[in-house]
């Protein structure tokens, strides 16, 4: 979408600041010993509690509140009874709506002490993610977001994941611009306008470059790899992005 009105700018910073919220309140719980379950029942109770509504849930019939994606997983992993363990490799992705506004945050992090390599991994995506978020102005390119990331992950000596995508969100989870890509890509470029609202999300990878599809239909894995993702809703501006997901 693109934010017009003063009520444009309210109802995305408020849903924004739910789903930042609840995002920052389940890392906080993610310790060994808990279910995947057990953090998106607190998920729940959060949206309820907010009189906000889970997008996964609400618009697609996902079997979670939130999306949470463990080691292998990448993205879409579904709540259920894996114990969290020290070490490893989550990732917690929120988003939800409210008065018709969406918003869409995550993060990757590690639990407790884990290997150097999942610690780099999302370090380096904090990194794609602040050189794109330079180029989130008026007149850039998805492309140059992309470019970014991808200069990024390649200076560390990482790669990116080529079949996932960030995206236009605001009075739905994914709308136009349908991709943002983790690389350069001319033949699916949009040009940011003020107001526009994207949800970014560099997904930076140790060495696979594409997603499979679980058998569960959802979960979206790497075989061997480690992957990391950090995703914020932005409002495109003149007087520099606001991330409304902080
Ligand atoms: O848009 C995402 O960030 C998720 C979508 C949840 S709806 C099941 N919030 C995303 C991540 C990875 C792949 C696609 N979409
Ligand atoms: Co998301
Ligand atoms: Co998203």
């Amino acid at each position: 979408m693109i934010a017009k009105t003063e009520e444009d700018y309210n109802g995305l910073k408020e849903i924004g600041k739910i789903c930042g919220a609840i995002r920052d309140e389940l890392i906080a719980q993610t310790k060994p010993g808990i279910t995947t379950k057990e953090l998106d029942d607190l998920a729940g109770k959060r949206f309820e509690e907010a009189g906000a509504v889970s997008a996964p849930k609400g618009v697609y019939d996902f079997p979670g509140y939130a999306c949470i994606s463990v080691n292998e997983e990448v993205a879409h992993g579904i709540p259920g009874d894996r114990v969290i363990k020290e070490g490893d490799l989550v990732n917690i992705d929120v988003s939800g709506s409210k008065n018709g506004y969406f918003a869409d945050t995550g993060l990757s992090f590690v639990v407790g002490n884990g290997s150097a390599l999942s610690t780099k991994v999302c370090e380096v995506a904090k990194t794609a993610f602040e050189a794109g978020l330079k180029k989130a102005m008026p007149g850039s390119t998805t492309s140059d977001l992309g470019e970014a990331v991808y200069k990024t992950a390649k200076q560390n000596d990482l790669t990116v994941i080529m079949n996932l995508t960030g995206h236009g969100v605001g009075r739905s989870i994914h709308e136009s611009p349908k991709h943002i890509f983790n690389y350069k890509n001319k033949w699916d470029n949009v040009q940011l306008k003020e107001g526009m609202v994207i949800a970014f999300e560099p997904f930076i990878s140790s060495f696979e470059e594409e997603i499979y599809q679980k058998d569960d239909d959802w979960t979206l894995a790497v075989e061997q790899s480690k992957v990391a993702q950090i995703e914020h809703t932005i409002i495109v501006s003149e007087e520099g992005p606001i991330i409304v997901t902080l």
